[in-house]
């Protein structure tokens, strides 16, 4: 069975694809597996290779490339779901690239379940210096997806650690967001890797507050509101890849 699923998923043109126990899943503070799926079993973790454009100079560009490759991963978790349901009576949960996740007050900036962990988990990489995941072949420019199912699989040989320590991902954040070893400062990355991501939605509104009509008009015909609302409209867009695209690793 694990053969026929993983020929199914890289015939499609998936790049990588482990299969994790889910008790081998440990993500101390996302929520439990089976609050996402009863009946939990095992993980298939995807892994897409973002397309050469997400590194173009252009951030449109660079944008437009990780959009191409949001819309092939959610329609490939899409299929691979139909196949585990109609060929396997698989029972399954598919988990996105970022959003949705529940949104709660005591819980910012944390989805309902980490690719990263899932990722390791599944022997598709280890955790670099930068908290990313490096994968043996792609080293940080890979993107996950999973699908969470009731089906016993197989778990994928865990990796060896790859981080060679050169510390560059550090030297090479301009929010010195990787400074403290282990952790990401959230607020400090957010300011440079979503200039119109929620943030600076609310610095606008509360800008707005108290103006006068003529003021709100000039806020609202203004090239930061058309900003924020292709990013709304978009999803978050990303204008910070540094730690991923400074990691010398896979570049071989
Ligand atoms: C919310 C989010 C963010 C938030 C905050 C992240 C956060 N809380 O850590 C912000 C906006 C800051 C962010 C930034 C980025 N993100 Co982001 N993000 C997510 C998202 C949606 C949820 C992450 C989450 O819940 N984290 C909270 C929990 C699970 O993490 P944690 O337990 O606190 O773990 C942290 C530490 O404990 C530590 N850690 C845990 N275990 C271990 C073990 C070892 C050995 C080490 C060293 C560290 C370590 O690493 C974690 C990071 O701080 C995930 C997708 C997903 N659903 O997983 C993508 C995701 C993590 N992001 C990703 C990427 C690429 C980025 C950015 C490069 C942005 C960009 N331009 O695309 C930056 C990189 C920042 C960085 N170097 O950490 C990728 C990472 C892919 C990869 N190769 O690992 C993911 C997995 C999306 C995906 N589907 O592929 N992100
Ligand atoms: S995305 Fe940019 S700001 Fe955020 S941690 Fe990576 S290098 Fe730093
Ligand atoms: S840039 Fe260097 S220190 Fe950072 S994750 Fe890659 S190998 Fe590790």
């Amino acid at each position: 069975m694990e053969e026929q699923i993983r020929n199914y998923i890289l015939d499609m043109g998936v790049d990588g694809v482990g299969f994790a126990c889910a008790q081998d899943y440990h993500s101390p503070k996302s929520y439990k597996i089976t609050k996402l799926l009863p009946e939990a079993k095992s993980i298939i973790v995807l892994a897409f290779k973002p397309l050469s454009s997400c590194e173009s100079p252009s951030m449109s560009a660079a944008q437009n490339g990780y959009l191409d490759l949001g819309s092939f991963a959610r329609s490939a978790s899409y299929r691979i779901s139909r196949f585990l349901e109609r060929n396997y009576k698989a029972k399954i949960a598919t988990i996105p690239i970022a959003y949705p996740f529940e949104i709660h007050n005591d819980r910012k900036a944390l989805a309902d379940f980490s690719q990263r962990h899932a990722a390791v988990a599944a022997g598709l990489g280890s955790f670099g210096r930068h908290n990313l995941v490096i994968h043996p072949q792609f080293g940080t420019r890979v993107i996950f997806t999973s699908i969470i199912t009731n089906l016993t699989l197989q778990p994928s040989p865990k990796c060896e650690d790859f981080c060679t320590q050169c510390n560059l991902c550090v030297e090479n954040c301009p929010a010195h967001a990787l400074d403290e070893a282990g952790k990401t400062d959230i607020r400090k990355c957010l300011g440079h890797s979503q200039p119109y991501g929620l943030m600076a939605d609310i610095t606008f509104q509360l800008q707005q507050l108290g103006r006068s009509p003529e003021e709100q008009k000039q806020m609202l015909m203004d090239e930061q509101y058309a900003r924020l609302r292709q990013a709304a409209h978009l999803g978050n867009q990303y204008m910070c890849f540094n730690c991923l695209k400074s990691c010398p690793i896979g570049l071989a």
